[in-house]
């Protein structure tokens, strides 16, 4: 109730901000994209983390205005990107429930990506398959839009929810995320690895890439290069830094 009350302001105020947590491209070893993470500094709290504060939003519709200021901001760093000359590192900004079904979203979009001259493909949208699963004919036109549009479309926390194979065949998506669950305990749990070779070779065979999540340790990365996952994403790279952090971190990599 608190929090519902005081997140407008503090939106006024700017005291949200975007971490980005690199994604490292496992055979090249380069920062290929970024996943963008929103952050709530609190004016008595301190930081807040979005676990503590996505539901309250979503729940009070604060998600929407939330959900357009982190594209815009998103928007915004692809385009610093692009004048620094990194035009070939993307974006990725979670998407909730809410926002995917707001009829508003594909325009807001669409207004973002040509304000800040973006090429789409630049910019990706996570959505988790609970979401999905909500309503199906409303996901295959959004993601049919989407597609047209030419973002990039990944399922987050793949392989946790309640999820069907089904969709995976009928819905326009680019990338799946292994969850950090599958990940965690590799090499420790043997059935966590066949799951996780399994879900990269599906992946593989539907022309999607996979990005692993929470990648910790190198045993989990060589695993993970071993069975041909194209993307880590996790605090053995990279925790999530602020934007000039990022640039640093570009600018050793060349
Ligand atoms: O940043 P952290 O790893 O603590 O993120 C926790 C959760 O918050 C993740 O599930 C992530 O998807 C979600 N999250 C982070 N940033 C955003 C955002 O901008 N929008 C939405 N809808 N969820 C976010
Ligand atoms: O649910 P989603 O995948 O959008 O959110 C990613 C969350 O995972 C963020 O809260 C981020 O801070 C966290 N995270 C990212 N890398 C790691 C990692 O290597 N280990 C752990 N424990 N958490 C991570
Ligand atoms: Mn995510
Ligand atoms: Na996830």
């Amino acid at each position: 109730i608190r929090f519902s009350r005081e997140m407008p302001k503090s939106l006024e105020d700017e005291n949200f901000y975007l971490l980005y947590q690199p994604q490292v491209d496992l055979k090249t070893s380069k920062i290929i994209s970024v996943e963008a993470l929103v952050r709530w500094k609190h004016p008595e709290l301190g930081i807040v983390s979005p676990l503590d504060f996505i539901s309250i939003a979503e729940e009070t519709g604060f998600i929407v205005p939330l959900g357009r200021w982190v594209l815009s901001t998103a928007c915004r760093a692809l385009r610093e990107l692009s004048d620094l000359q990194y035009d070939d590192v993307r974006i990725a900004i979670n998407l909730s429930s809410r926002q995917f079904r707001d009829p508003e979203l594909l325009n807001m979009i669409r207004q973002a990506l040509h304000r800040y001259r973006i090429d789409p493909a630049r910019l990706e949208l996570e959505i988790t398959e609970t979401l999905l699963m909500q309503d199906i004919d409303l996901a295959i036109s959004t993601l049919t839009e989407l597609q047209q549009l030419g973002v990039t479309v990944a399922i987050d926390d793949f392989g946790i929810g309640y999820s069907s194979f089904n969709y995976l065949k009928t819905l326009p998506i680019n990338v799946l995320k292994v969850d950090r669950e599958f990940i965690k305990d590799i090499p420790d749990h043997l059935d966590d690895m066949e799951i996780t070779a399994a879900i990269i070779s599906m992946a593989h065979r539907l022309k999607m890439k996979v990005v692993a999540e929470g990648i910790e340790t190198d045993v989990q990365k060589v695993f993970l290069e071993e069975h041909h996952c194209d993307v880590g994403q996790g605090y053995l790279f990279s925790k999530p830094v602020p934007l000039d952090e990022l640039f640093e971190q570009l600018a050793q990599q060349h």
